[in-house]
């Protein structure tokens, strides 16, 4: 909660003014009934038209001041509740982004979507409702009793008996609801996975004739969304009846009692009709209090998904004050005797996995599909910890750097390539933002991206939509391979980046890089041979661990498992090759 408070703090003004101008309104609505008493009982008793009209206009101007007080809360709970709304959006926002990979992991994408729209907007809400009732209802209550009380005592235990019973039935029905409303939340959390997968996944759903299955899972989430909606809803929707059923039972009450004691001569018939406006009042009060109750109950599951992000502190601060200093001389990169395991996974990805490389060098790591090698480049910029070992960069473990530096160093071109809404130049200038023109274009050569730009019309200025859907995947990997280069770093990693990329053009690719990159040390992800063939050093991994290091010629002596991969990807080539002779 402490955390909410810093979001609301700029609005403190509206927050307090908002209850003060609601409160005057309430004010005026109670006055109302007891000035309409003078109307019944003297005015129109005696037929004193003048006097009618002097209290009726009393009372007209009474109704405009209360309307211009509730505008004016009104205008203040907007600004609060909205303005309150947005800061927190941000707050979340960058909290988000200040996470590791390892509690976005955690949250899901989904979910902290849901909790950044879904759950934000709830929590205005009850800000909102907070201003405009939270202190109006409760003093309408009291007031609109005691005033009642004031007009005749003995009526009033008919509405001192009703209020025991509404609160209990209040109470059930909100201890049975509560709980439910997390799960609500859960459930709609669950159906964004779905639609977000679906809709991301919709060529592949297409392309393997899933629909219907898909469409099936959707329906189940959907369902059970509903299920558990409904069944929130069949609780909470016995209120208004009942509340309405106590009122009116209450109402009953009093204009029999009352009408008896009217007989009497103990109570005037104005009084009668004021005291029906106090119960009135005060139980219509009572149900806005029940519909507030379902508001906050719902803010307050909001409220536990918020404040859980808010309070996640991200794995991997940075550590500020550190004394040992990066050493020029260590080997660039150090693997030292490094395993992971994904969080959540039951098994190690990787383990004892220890290698050094020396500036300047070109690596190759490559492996099966699953072998661990995206897992391997993923600790060098620290996206994740190790779990055991350590990762050392220039002689420094990578834990000590800040984390800007770290990554100010490397470059990476990751597997799957990601694009953002905006121009080509727009998206190459992500890796360095003052980029001269001719830096984009040599950064786009060199990723032999310059030709298939220069032809499209609007050249390095044409638009990539959303997610890149308007480039094809060998473009977009070259994109993608420009993006990294334009930073120039001093270590560039290239997972598996030229899959999408033909013979031809892979190898063009690899001679540009190989005349550019002097001193860039380059690490290849692939799944290739000729990719990494000439490496001054390959990593051969097999399901997690080592299976040797070394150049070509020495792992074809040593390594079984490269000897193996290299057989059946050359003997491959050289069929293919033939294929193309003939
Ligand atoms: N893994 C996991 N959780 C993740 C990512 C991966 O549990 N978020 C597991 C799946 C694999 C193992 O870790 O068993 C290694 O995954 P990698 O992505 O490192 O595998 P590769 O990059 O070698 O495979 P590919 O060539 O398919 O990219
Ligand atoms: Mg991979």
């Amino acid at each position: 909660m402490k955390n909410l408070f810093i979001f609301m703090k700029p609005y403190k003004k509206q927050i307090i003014l908002g209850p003060i101008f609601k409160l005057l309104e309430a004010i005026f609505e109670l006055l109302i009934p007891t000035i309409m008493v003078l109307i019944t009982d003297k005015g129109i008793k005696s037929g004193d038209t003048i006097y009618i009209f002097k209290v009726g206009g009393l009372m007209a101007f009474m109704a405009i001041l209360g309307v211009s007080a509730s505008f004016t809360c009104q205008y203040f709970a907007s600004i609060a509740a909205q303005g309150f709304g947005t800061r927190l959006r941000n707050g979340l926002f960058e909290k988000i982004q200040s996470f590791s990979f390892y509690e976005i992991d955690e949250f899901g994408t989904a979910s902290l979507i849901n909790r950044i729209t879904n759950d934000i907007n709830q929590l205005q809400l009850a800000l909102a409702m907070f201003i405009r009732l939270a202190i109006r209802v409760p003093f309408l209550c009291t007031g609109g009793v005691i005033m009642a009380m004031f007009l005749d005592l003995k009526l009033s235990s008919i509405m001192l008996l009703s209020l025991p019973l509404f609160l209990f039935a209040l109470y059930l029905i909100m201890s049975k609801s509560t709980p439910l409303y997390g799960l609500v939340q859960k459930k709609l959390d669950k159906l964004a996975l779905v639609l977000r997968e679906n809709l991301t996944g919709i060529r592949v759903i297409r392309a393997f004739g899933m629909e219907t299955y898909e469409k099936k899972r959707f329906d189940n989430s959907n369902e059970d969304l509903l299920n558990t909606a409904i069944s929130v809803g069949k609780i909470v929707n016995v209120m208004n009846p009942v509340t309405n059923l106590i009122m009116n039972a209450s109402l009953i009450a009093i204009l029999w009692f009352g009408a008896i004691r009217v007989n009497n001569g103990a109570l005037t018939q104005g009084k009668i009709i004021a005291y029906i406006n106090y119960t009135t009042l005060v139980l219509s009060a009572l149900i806005i209090v029940a519909n507030l109750v379902i508001i906050f109950t719902k803010a307050g599951a909001s409220l536990k998904r918020v404040n859980e992000v808010l309070m996640t502190e991200s794995t991997m601060k940075d550590i500020t004050n550190y004394k040992e200093v990066k050493s020029e001389n260590a080997p660039i990169i150090e693997f030292d005797n490094v395993s992971f395991m994904y969080k959540g996974a039951g098994d190690y990805s990787l383990q004892d996995i220890s290698f050094k490389i020396k500036k300047g060098q070109t690596i190759g790591i490559i492996g099966s599909t699953g072998a661990g090698k995206t897992s391997i480049i993923n600790l060098i910029p620290r996206f994740y910890d190790a779990v055991k070992g350590k990762v050392i960069i220039k002689g420094l473990d990578v834990k000590k750097y800040k984390k800007e530096e770290l990554r100010n160093m490397i470059g990476v071109v990751q597997q799957k390539p990601v694009l953002f809404t905006g121009t080509i130049k727009d998206n190459i200038r992500w890796g360095l933002e003052n980029a001269s023109e001719e830096q984009i274009e040599k950064a786009a050569k060199i990723a032999q991206a310059h030709k298939f730009i220069e032809s499209m019309k609007e050249g390095y200025d044409t638009v990539i939509f959303h997610g890149g859907v308007n480039f094809s995947g060998g473009q977009k990997q070259r994109l993608t391979i420009a993006r990294a280069l334009v930073k120039n770093p001093e270590i560039l990693i290239l997972d598996d980046c030229s899959s999408a990329l033909d013979f031809a053009t892979d190898l063009e690719l690899r001679k540009a890089l190989k005349n550019n990159t002097k001193d860039m040390t380059v690490i290849m992800v692939t799944q290739r041979i000729t990719t990494i063939k000439n490496a001054d050093m390959i990593i051969v991994l097999n399901d997690g661990k080592i299976e040797g290091v070394g150049t070509n010629d020495e792992l074809m002596e040593s390594c079984v498992v490269y000897k193996e991969i290299y057989n059946s990807q050359l003997q491959k080539e050289d069929e293919d090759e033939k294929e193309d002779v003939i």
